[in-house]
C-alpha cells in the first residue's frame, strides 16, 4: 500500500516585538485551517515561530531572555494549536525557544517538536549547529547572539509518525551535510526544517545576494544524497528592521522542489508526497549498505575543523 503524506508549509511573515503569543498563535491556528482544508495531514511551521527572532539584540537581562522562551509545551497559550489540532486531526511541527529545568540546571534550546494528529508529542529536537558569535559585536548592523543564548543539541533523531520515519533540523543546520547523513543512516523518509535567515550576512556580505539560492542548494542536495523529502519553512520579510529570506519549498528524494511559497508573508503550500518514492534512491545510487565506504571518512568525526589533527598538529604542511 502506497504511503502518502499531505505535508503543508506554514510560512510565517514577519513577528515583531510586541506581538503576544497568543496573537501569534492566532495566525499559526489560520494556517493550520487552511493546510487542512487543502487536505494536508502535517503542517510544518519555522524555528521560534512564537517570537521575534531575538538573537539578533544583546541582551544582558536574564529574565528579558527568559521572557521569549517556553517553559512548558503545550503552555497556557500554545495548548489551543494541541487542540486544534486534535479537533483537526492534523500534525505538526513547531520552531520555539525552550527553557529548560534539567535537575536544577537551567538551559536555553532552540527546539522544534513533531505533533501527531492527536496532540501529542512524538519528537522533540535541539538545535545542534548554533550559528553566529557570542560576544556584543557592536559593528554588526544586528547581531546574531545563538551561540550565546542556547545550548547546543547533540543529536539527530528520527522519529516513526504519519506512516514514515521523520527527522527535524533547524535553520543553520540544513547547511551542513551531516545533519541529512545522520539521519539518512537512521532511514528517514522526510526532514522537516523551519528557518530565519536574514539576507544580509555580516561577515560575508558578498553572499548577500545568493542567500535564497544558497537555501535551496543545501536542501536539494540533502534530499537527493540521503533519498529523502525535504520540507524548508521560513519566517520572512522584513521583521524588526531585518530583512529576512522567503524561499519555503518541499524537495522531493529526486533533489526537484515540488511546491513553493510565492510571498514573504503567512502563506500555506502543500504537496502530496509519496514516502515510498525515497526507495528508488535508497536502493539504487544511495544505497548506503553497498556503496558507503566509512572506513574512508575517519577524518568526519575525528577533526572538528580543517587544518588541526585531534593532538593539535596540522594535518596538511602548506
Ligand atoms: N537562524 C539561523 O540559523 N540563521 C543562519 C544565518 C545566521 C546564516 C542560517 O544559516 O540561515
Amino acid at each position: 500500500m502506497a504511503r502518502y503524506v499531505n505535508v503543508a508549509i506554514g510560512q510565517l511573515g514577519p513577528v515583531n516585538r510586541e506581538d503576544s503569543r497568543a496573537q501569534v498563535v492566532a495566525r499559526l491556528m489560520k494556517l493550520m485551517r487552511e493546510a487542512r482544508q487543502l487536505g494536508a495531514d502535517l503542517i510544518v511551521y519555522p524555528e521560534l515561530a512564537l517570537t521575534t527572532f531575538f538573537p539578533r539584540w544583546y541582551i544582558e537581562d536574564e529574565q528579558q531572555l527568559d521572557s521569549w522562551c517556553e517553559a512548558s509545551m503545550p503552555g497556557q497559550d500554545t495548548l489551543p494549536l494541541f487542540e486544534l489540532a486534535r479537533e483537526l486531526q492534523i500534525g505538526f511541527c513547531l520552531g520555539y525557544a525552550e527553557l529548560s529545568d534539567e535537575g536544577g540546571v537551567r538551559r536555553r534550546y532552540n527546539t522544534s517538536i513533531l505533533v501527531d494528529k492527536n496532540g501529542d508529542i512524538v519528537g522533540k529536537y535541539h538545535k545542534v549547529h548554533l550559528p553566529g558569535h557570542r560576544e556584543h559585536e557592536p559593528w554588526r548592523a544586528f547581531q546574531h547572539l545563538e551561540k550565546r543564548y542556547f545550548t547546543p543539541g547533540d543529536r539527530f533523531s528520527v522519529y516513526p509518525a504519519f506512516g514514515g520515519l521523520f527527522g527535524m533540523a533547524i535553520c543553520n543546520d540544513r547547511r551542513w551535510c551531516e545533519t541529512y547523513r545522520v539521519m539518512g543512516l537512521q532511514g528517514v523518509e522526510m526532514v522537516l526544517i523551519g528557518y530565519n535567515t536574514p539576507v544580509h550576512n555580516a561577515p560575508a556580505p558578498a553572499h548577500d545576494d545568493l542567500s535564497l539560492f544558497h537555501n535551496q542548494l543545501s536542501m536539494q542536495a540533502g534530499a537527493y544524497q540521503n533519498g529523502t523529502w525535504v520540507v524548508g519553512v521560513a519566517k520572512a520579510g522584513t521583521e524588526e528592521g531585518v530583512d529576512h529570506i522567503g524561499g519555503s519549498c518541499i524537495i522531493a528524494p529526486s533533489g526537484e522542489v515540488v511546491a513553493s511559497c510565492v510571498t514573504k508573508g503567512d502563506e500555506v503550500a502543500i504537496a502530496h508526497c509519496d514516502l515510498d518514492f525515497c526507495q528508488i534512491y535508497k536502493r539504487t545510487t544511495f544505497n548506503f549498505d553497498l556503496h558507503r565506504q566509512p572506513q574512508a571518512y575517519g577524518p568526519i568525526t575525528r577533526l572538528k575543523g580543517e587544518t588541526l589533527l585531534a593532538d593539535g598538529s596540522p594535518r596538511v604542511k602548506k
